[in-house]
């Protein structure tokens, strides 16, 4: 069902998407078709100037994360895991033209930063939407890996998203279209999330866990920190928060989970989220683990999900 615009100032919840029956990717703008070219501005690609079927058609996994090393990591990474490097040069990234997100290509693997934050990564997901739908993609799994703060587990733990929730433990991200809210399911798939976990169970050096995953707008005040250059709240205000958080089934927070769910849910994209806890939040705030346990944590999404590509494909 298409959203519902209304023309008082409440929001209206927009339903459930049901994945396209042939597997492709649903845009769902009119407006599309009327362009005699689609400029995919902030990944430097274009309908016109490069041929999107022929360069991405294969595609059948993207993963998405904040930062572009880690992404060029992990393409590597893949590359190695897939047996794809045949003597290859480094991976080179796709939108280095653009200079606003970094993708590579690794056979059927899509590696993309999206920065921090919901906006951020909302306009990386239009342009990628679009491209895997210019693209004729078939059947394509998300998964988004990356970094969250940890409620009440250790840190290193592995969370695999059931449902990410709002800073009020709300399954929904609110979007404003021309002044108006529009509220959207921030479901994500079930099984697949039962999939990754299953993957986890193979490697004991991978300790995960399902629970919810709460999506703030912020990193210090937004997420009940003590430590920004603003803070007008208690330490005891903070664990109580923490302590809701935890009794509604939080388990990790980040900055991206709704609006990356809301988004794959509208389009059809099979999605998940798996981000590694640097830190227990009921214990610290600043981050100040070494680097290289720091390597070590960011490092456990990508072999997860690297196990779970291989799988699906045989390997
Ligand atoms: C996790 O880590 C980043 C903030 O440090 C943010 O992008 C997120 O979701
Ligand atoms: N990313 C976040 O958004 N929060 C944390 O506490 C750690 C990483």
């Amino acid at each position: 069902m298409a959203p519902i615009l209304t023309n008082s100032n409440q929001p209206v919840v927009t339903e459930r998407s049901p994945y396209t029956e042939n597997g492709t990717v649903c845009v769902k703008n009119p407006h599309l078709d009327s362009l005699d070219e689609d400029v995919l501005y902030h990944f430097g690609l274009g309908t016109k100037t490069h041929n999107l079927p022929q360069m991405f058609g294969d595609v059948k996994f993207v993963c998405v994360g904040g930062s572009s090393k880690r992404m060029k990591a992990f393409a590597q990474f893949i590359q190695e895991e897939l047996n794809l490097k045949d003597g290859r040069r480094e991976v080179e990234n796709i939108c280095a033209g653009a200079d606003r997100y970094s993708m590579y290509k690794t056979g059927p693997v899509l590696s993309i930063s999206h920065g921090m934050g919901i906006p951020s990564i909302s306009i990386m997901l239009h342009e990628l939407i679009k491209l895997l739908h210019h693209a004729r993609c078939r059947n394509v799994t998300i998964i988004r890996i990356g970094t969250s703060g940890g409620v009440g587990i250790e840190p290193g733990t592995v969370v695999i998203t059931d449902t990410a929730v709002d800073s009020f433990f709300r399954p929904q991200f609110e979007q404003v279209v021309l002044g108006k809210v529009i509220i959207r399911s921030t479901k994500l798939d079930k099984e697949l999330a039962k999939e990754l976990i299953n993957c986890s169970k193979m490697d004991p050096e991978i300790p995960a866990i399902t629970g919810n995953t709460m999506c703030t707008y912020d990193f210090y005040e937004g997420q009940g920190r003590l430590d920004g250059a603003f803070c007008t709240f208690s330490t005891e205000e903070k664990l109580e928060y923490l302590t809701e958080a935890y009794t509604n089934g939080v388990r990790n927070i980040e900055m991206e989970s709704t609006v990356f769910a809301a988004m794959c849910h509208l389009c059809g994209l099979k999605a998940a989220v798996v981000c590694v806890a640097l830190i227990n939040r009921f214990e610290s705030d600043q981050i100040t683990i070494p680097y290289e346990k720091l390597m070590q944590f960011e490092q456990r999404p990508q072999h997860l999900v690297s196990r779970y590509i291989k799988k699906c494909l045989g390997l």
